[in-house]
């Protein structure tokens, strides 16, 4: 497939939260509205907001009672809470409610957030070209043109019509399947709004990143496509800090090094001068970037990397006792409990591993992990505690933790898949079983410690958000998987006289700036210093491969089995790893390699 003729578009729902609540209480529908979370100071604060409420100037991060100021009608819904906790339960449903529609009607469809999902329409959209369409205006009724502001509808007419019209009649036909995404994606929405009730808008262009942007050009209930001829105008106004994966640390860093302000002041860098800066591998992806170019693939994924709770603890509300703190063990790990429970009846997978991460007074924020063994509450709340009670410098005997802690979350990560499945995987999963009973939960992992931002002094309830978070593209993976397929890439840099060799050796620029986006997300490529000794060959195995390490010696024993009897043979050659093609004899030889 070449890569610059795909059609990705970014469905983003409207205000989610709200509406979520509105079609609990239609009543509000079309009153100014809010949701906030924990009322206890001031109206508690809002995490989302309407577009009725934003018009009188109310923002997400507003105290309810400072909204009513600007607003004196605006209403505000509560985040349900279960034990103190904030439930999310409502709105996760909703977005199943959501992602419903999308899985029937796409076959690539990945979760960026809970109210977030990319599709890559490429296959659909030639399909759609066979029908040879002859689409009017009146098929894009709420499609807007990104670098175009339209202050009144016949204006958005009269250019969306001019464009449609160039499409359709340009013989090479270059926007023409942009076109035909939009038309599908105004069709998507429509039956979104329909079976949910919900509103949402989208971004159509030719890469996720162009599709986030442009998404937000024309909210709510709206869509906007993103042409690759009005990249540079719209660049040259966008600020450097709204392209995903440019929002936080890293970009504040390209701002300060290349003293812009707006992506498109970055176009006079050569490719030289921006690897010289950055690194190979990120130098190379924002100088494509820049041009319109970006490669990272939709990937299938509707299910979330980990499941996760967490609370914090301002100011005077601080856990300072044991019993406090194992109260909270206990209420957080219920709410991971009850999720995985439902995640393994639905999606048929088992968490592996339990990441802790805490906030002390002293400003140390603590990440440590353990192997899940058994979905229990007591399990989670006891291991939890465990790890915490380490930090505690007061004597075993008293009940008097310190430094306090400010901050407690658990996550549940590290997915193994189709664990209902009767075949050699099922084996190599209880296999897997085995192996985390050796490891035990003694074996508390150290993870590398993440710096945390103090968004607030309470939960922003954003634990979807935070944990997540699609992988962001400007790493090295990302990289290797760019430089070989994208064609355009490879043009653009000879011509530059660059080779585009990825270099491991060369620190990434980005990865270092990236951490606040994934705080609990303890990914085992970010850890390189934690191994254990494997009981069969004694050899020194980084804990996250151990499942799979423990694999090769299950296969390898039954390899010696195989060669003992004829019968095994038979069946044994058959036997492929799930997800893979590979024979076990192709298994174990490349295993035996680690
Ligand atoms: N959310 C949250 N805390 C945050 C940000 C968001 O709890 N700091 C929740 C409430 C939002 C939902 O996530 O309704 C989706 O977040 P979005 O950023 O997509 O914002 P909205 O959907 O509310 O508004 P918009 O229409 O601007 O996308």
């Amino acid at each position: 497939m070449n890569i610059d003729h795909r059609v990705i578009a970014l469905i983003d729902m409207d205000c989610f939260y709200v509406q979520v609540e509105q079609r609990l209480q239609p009543e509000f529908l079309g009153k100014p509205c809010g949701v906030s979370q924990y009322y206890t100071w001031k109206g508690g604060g809002l995490i989302a907001v309407n577009y009725e409420a934003r018009d009188f100037g109310v923002k997400r991060g507003m105290r309810g009672e400072q909204a009513k100021e600007l607003c004196p009608d605006f209403h505000i819904f509560h985040v349900q809470e279960v034990n103190g906790k904030a439930n999310l339960n409502r709105y996760r449903d909703a977005s199943a409610d959501v992602f419903r529609v999308l899985n029937a009607n796409f076959k690539l469809v990945e979760k960026a957030s809970i109210d977030e999902a990319y599709i890559d329409l490429t296959e659909d959209v030639q399909k759609l070209k066979d029908k040879k369409l002859q689409l009017t205006i009146n098929d894009f009724s709420t499609t807007h043109l990104a670098g175009f502001t339209t202050k009144t509808e016949d204006e958005r007419i009269e250019i969306l019509n001019k464009w449609l019209n160039d499409c359709q009649l340009d013989d090479e036909k270059r926007n023409y399947d942009l076109l035909l995404g939009a038309h599908l994606v105004e069709q998507i929405r429509k039956k979104i709004k329909d079976e949910t009730g919900f509103f949402c808008s989208a971004g159509i262009a030719r890469n996720k990143i162009l599709a986030k942007l442009c998404c937000g050009f024309n909210k709510p209930k709206k869509q906007t496509i993103f042409t690759q001829s009005d990249i540079d105008h719209i660049f040259d106004k966008t600020p450097v800090q709204k392209i995903q994966g440019l929002g936080g640390k890293a970009g504040e860093r390209v701002v300060e090094l290349f003293q812009v302000e707006y992506i498109g002041q970055l176009r006079k860098y050569s490719l030289d001068m921006l690897q010289t800066s950055m690194g190979e591998k990120d130098g190379c992806w924002l100088f494509n970037l820049i041009r319109g170019i970006e490669t990272t693939p939709v990937s299938n994924r509707n299910l979330y990397k980990s499941i996760s709770a967490s609370k914090n603890f301002p100011g005077k509300t601080c856990l300072d006792t044991i019993d406090k703190i194992r109260t909270w063990c206990h209420n957080l790990a219920e709410d991971v409990f009850n999720r995985l429970e439902k995640d393994r009846a639905e999606n048929k997978r088992r968490a592996k591993l339990l990441t802790v991460i805490c906030t002390l007074a002293t400003n140390e924020t603590i990440t440590r992990s353990c192997p899940i063994n058994e979905y229990s509450i007591d399990r989670f709340a006891n291991d939890t505690l465990r790890i915490l009670k380490q930090y505690n410098k007061n004597s075993l005997t008293s009940n008097i933790f310190t430094p306090v802690i400010h901050h407690i979350g658990i996550s549940a990560g590290k997915f193994l898949d189709n664990i209902n499945t009767k075949s050699i995987a099922d084996l190599f999963s209880k296999q897997t079983t085995k192996i985390e009973t050796i490891i035990s939960t003694e074996n508390i992992i150290n993870c590398q410690e993440e710096e945390e931002e103090d968004d607030n002094e309470e939960d922003n309830n954003t634990e979807e958000n935070i944990l997540e978070k699609p992988t962001l593209p400007i790493q090295g993976d990302f990289f290797r998987k760019f430089q070989k397929s994208d064609e355009q890439t490879k043009i653009q840099l000879k011509s530059e006289n660059k080779t585009t060799t990825s270099s491991s050796s060369i620190t990434s620029f980005f990865s270092r700036y990236t951490s606040n986006e994934n705080i609990l997300n303890c990914s085992p490529n970010k850890i390189d210093d934690h191994y254990i000794t494997c009981s069969k060959c004694h050899k020194s195995i980084l804990i996250w491969n151990m499942p799979e390490h423990e694999d090769f010696h299950y296969a390898h024993e039954l390899q010696i089995e195989e060669n003992k009897t004829n019968s095994i043979i038979k069946s044994s050659k058959t036997i492929k790893r799930k997800n893979t093609n590979q024979t076990l004899d192709s298994f174990i030889n490349k295993k035996s390699k680690m």
